[in-house]
C-alpha cells in the first residue's frame, strides 16, 4: 500500500501521494518536460507514453507558435488519452549547485503551472516532482519551494486540490517532512 498524507491548507486539500502522476485523473497533470517540448525519460517519458499518439503534434505546433519554452514556464495541452482532461507542461530549472537562478526559476516552474490552471478554470492539479530527477535539484531544497507555491494558489480559492506524486518511499518521505514542517501535523 503506497503511502499518502492530507492537509488542509486555506480553503482547500494538498495531498503527498507515493505513485504514478499516469493514473491521476485530476482536471490537469503537470509534465516535467524540456525546452524542446520533446518527451524524454523519467516522468515527461511515462506521460508521453500514457498520453498517445496525438501529444507529440500538439506540443509541435505549441513549439512552433512561442518557440523554445524557458525554464519556469508552463503551456497547457489535453490531456489525451490520459485519464487527467489537460497537461501542464513545466520545464524546472538544471541545477547549477543553486547560485544561478535555479530556486526562482523552480518557484516559477509551480506559480506557471498553477496560473495556467486557474487560466482554464481547472480546480484541481497534478505535480511531479519537477528537475528533482535528470536535472539533479535536491529533492529537500525543492520541497519547500514547490510547497510555498502550492499554499498560494490554494489559499487564494480558485484550485481547491493540490496533489504531489513522489516516486520512491525517500521522496515521499522528504515531502513529508517539508510539509508537515509548513503545515503542520495531519490527518492522513
Ligand atoms: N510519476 C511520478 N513521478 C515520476 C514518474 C511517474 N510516472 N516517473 C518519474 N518520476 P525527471 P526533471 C519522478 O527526471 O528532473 C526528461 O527527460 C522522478 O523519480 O522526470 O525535471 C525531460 O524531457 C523524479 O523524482 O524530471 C527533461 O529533459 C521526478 O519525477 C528532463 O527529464 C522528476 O524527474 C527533466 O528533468
Amino acid at each position: 500500500m503506497s503511502d499518502q498524507a492530507r492537509y488542509t491548507v486555506g480553503k482547500g486539500t494538498l495531498l503527498l501521494i507515493e505513485g504514478d502522476i499516469t493514473r491521476d485523473d485530476a482536471d490537469a497533470i503537470v509534465n516535467a518536460a524540456n525546452s524542446a517540448l520533446a518527451g524524454g525519460g523519467g516522468v515527461d517519458g511515462a506521460i508521453h507514453r500514457a498520453a498517445g499518439p496525438m501529444l507529440p503534434a500538439a506540443c509541435r505546433a505549441i513549439i512552433a507558435e512561442i518557440g523554445r519554452l524557458p525554464a519556469g514556464g508552463a503551456v497547457i495541452t489535453p490531456g489525451f488519452d490520459l485519464p487527467a482532461r489537460h497537461i501542464i507542461h513545466t520545464v524546472g530549472p538544471i541545477w547549477h549547485g543553486g547560485n544561478s537562478g535555479e530556486p526562482e526559476k523552480l518557484r516559477s516552474a509551480y506559480t506557471q503551472s498553477l496560473a495556467r490552471a486557474v487560466e482554464n478554470s481547472l480546480s484541481s492539479i497534478s505535480f511531479p516532482a519537477v528537475s528533482t530527477g535528470v536535472y539533479g535539484f535536491p529533492v529537500e531544497k525543492a520541497a519547500p519551494i514547490a510547497l510555498k507555491a502550492m499554499a498560494e494558489a490554494l489559499t487564494a480559492g480558485s484550485i481547491r486540490e493540490v496533489r504531489v506524486y513522489l516516486h520512491g518511499k525517500h521522496a515521499f518521505d522528504l515531502w513529508r517532512l517539508a510539509a508537515d514542517a509548513l503545515f503542520g501535523e495531519i490527518t492522513r
